[in-house]
């Protein structure tokens, strides 16, 4: 356990370094930033386990930053890990920079992903989640042990693919899906009690979340929750972070510039930022400084990973020696290549509707395909993903044994988990719906496509003669 006065430097470290990328690239969101340091400065220097040597290891724990906007919190931490260059953070939102603001998907430099659309992020670590329990029961916990981290925010929370989310997440008991919440009550062009009063914690609770409600600036808080959250063997977990926008922040005149709107997505500017600066101990001369004894904590923190990822990778091997097999599987699963499969068995009659040739297509793909999951949004016997269902069993909370997802009636978060499962890795993903409910998931096919990740959307009913639906059901 780490000194909280160092954990507090450590913090205050990264807020410096978030509002001095802001200034420097004259745009940017500093507010969230610094109010959610004091999670990330937690998860990083103590929880996240990944092997500093080899970032696109399997076994890594995973970090999904719903709010994308908070990116500089991102790159800061990533920063002490040593993943960027004090360089790389300088040209922050420059064109053609390696930290350009709301970055997607870049391994290398440890990133996850950070979603653009609020409340895209949260679903593709559930999908994750989902992969990595649907990978647990066919490899074992050696190679499949890993957590996977949300960061959600008021933003992310007030989006309506979060009601489906978690309903998803509560109902598949998804233990292993750590999800922290960045209550700051502001966002971006009001304090949030102008349009939310319910109580988030009860909701959650009411899906069958584990739901642990803490100051989210306080450190020792914060690495009780995630101790507790990391033990949690039936539920995901919901760590409601009570924290302060712009937090240590100072207006020119010296006055307390947190809690304040106007930070959330504009440098902080002249003398509040040079105030705030000084503020947080560091130099506004040279705001781009990572304090020696921070850097330790992080350094010391990675020694710690290679002995821990070397155990890891040890107990992987004598998996693999015992596994042939299994091993051999997993490693074409991650490899991203696509399957082999035999189409010559594969008889389609004449005139026939598309997708009941479809759902002929997905039964050879069922049976030749282990790490293919496919899904419906409530329509499987309908879009005739049931191709597929028919040759094996939907998921349930206590069995990741078979390959389907039952989405129920929530095309957004089906699309956004799926591509969650992929970003995940190990598997393929395909999903079904009638064509015009593809408008429901239309901003997740837009990033799918933004990341070049390739999950299939099966969508059936796209004939302008629908029948006796009617037009609402009308491509
Ligand atoms: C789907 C979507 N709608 C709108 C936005 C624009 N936007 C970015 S941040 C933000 C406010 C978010 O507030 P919060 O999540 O609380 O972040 P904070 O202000 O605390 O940093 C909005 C509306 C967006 N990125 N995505
Ligand atoms: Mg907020």
């Amino acid at each position: 356990m780490n000194d909280k006065k160092l954990m507090n430097r450590a913090a205050d470290n990264i807020r410096i370094l978030s509002v001095a990328m802001v200034e420097k690239a004259k745009s940017g969101h500093p507010g969230g930033a610094m109010g959610g340091a004091d999670f990330i400065n937690v998860l990083f220097s103590e929880f996240l386990i990944y092997d500093p040597d080899q970032p696109e290891w399997s076994g890594r724990d995973r970090f999904y930053l719903d709010p994308g906007h908070m990116s500089p919190m991102l790159y800061a931490a990533l920063t002490l890990q040593r993943k960027f260059t004090i360089e790389d953070i300088k040209q922050f939102r420059q064109w053609g920079s390696v930290t350009p603001g709301h970055p997607e998907r870049d391994l290398a430099h440890g990133i996850e992903n950070s979603s653009g659309p609020l409340g895209q992020g949260h679903a593709y670590a559930a999908g994750a989640a989902v992969a990595e329990k649907f990978l647990e029961a066919r490899l074992g916990h050696t190679t499949m042990q890993h957590k996977i981290y949300a960061f959600i925010s008021d933003g992310g929370v007030q989006e309506g693919i979060s009601a489906e989310v978690g309903r998803l997440a509560g109902n598949l008991g998804l233990n292993n899906l750590i999800m922290f919440y960045d209550a700051n009550n502001i966002q971006l062009s009001t304090e949030c009690g102008a349009v939310m009063n319910e109580d988030t914690g009860m909701k959650y609770r009411a899906w069958g979340w584990n739901v642990l409600e803490i100051d989210g600036n306080n450190p020792d808080a914060i690495r009780e929750a995630l101790v507790s959250a990391n033990k949690e063997k039936n539920r995901p977990t919901l760590i409601i972070g009570r924290t302060i926008m712009a937090k240590g922040a100072l207006q020119a005149d010296g006055s307390s510039y947190e809690n304040s709107i106007k930070t959330h997505g504009a440098p902080l500017g002249g003398d509040a930022y040079t105030n705030t600066v000084k503020n947080l101990g560091g130099d506004p001369e040279d705001p781009f400084k990572i304090f020696p004894e921070v850097q330790k904590l992080y350094d010391d923190r990675a020694t710690e990973l290679r002995k821990i990822v070397a155990e890891r990778h040890a107990a992987e091997e004598v998996w693999a020696k015992e596994n042939p097999k299994k091993a051999e599987q997993m490693h074409e699963w991650f490899s991203e290549k696509a399957p082999k499969i035999d189409w010559s068995g594969l008889v389609q009659k004449r005139d026939i509707p598309t997708r009941n040739g479809s759902a002929a297509c997905l039964g050879v793909i069922a049976e030749q395909v282990p790490n293919m999951i496919v899904s419906s949004a409530d329509l499987s016997n309908s879009d005739k993903t049931d191709g597929f269902l028919n040759k094996t069993h939907a998921f349930t909370r206590d069995d990741f044994s078979g390959a389907f997802f039952q989405a129920g009636v929530s095309e957004l978060a089906m699309a956004c988990m799926c591509i969650g499962m992929m970003l995940h890795g190990g598997v393929i993903t395909a999903m079904g719906t009638f064509f015009v409910f593809s408008d429901y998931m239309k901003p997740a096919i837009r990033m799918a496509a933004l990341m070049k990740t390739p999950v299939k959307f099966v969508w059936s009913h796209d004939a302008f003669r629908v029948g006796e639906d009617g037009p609402t059901h009308e491509p």
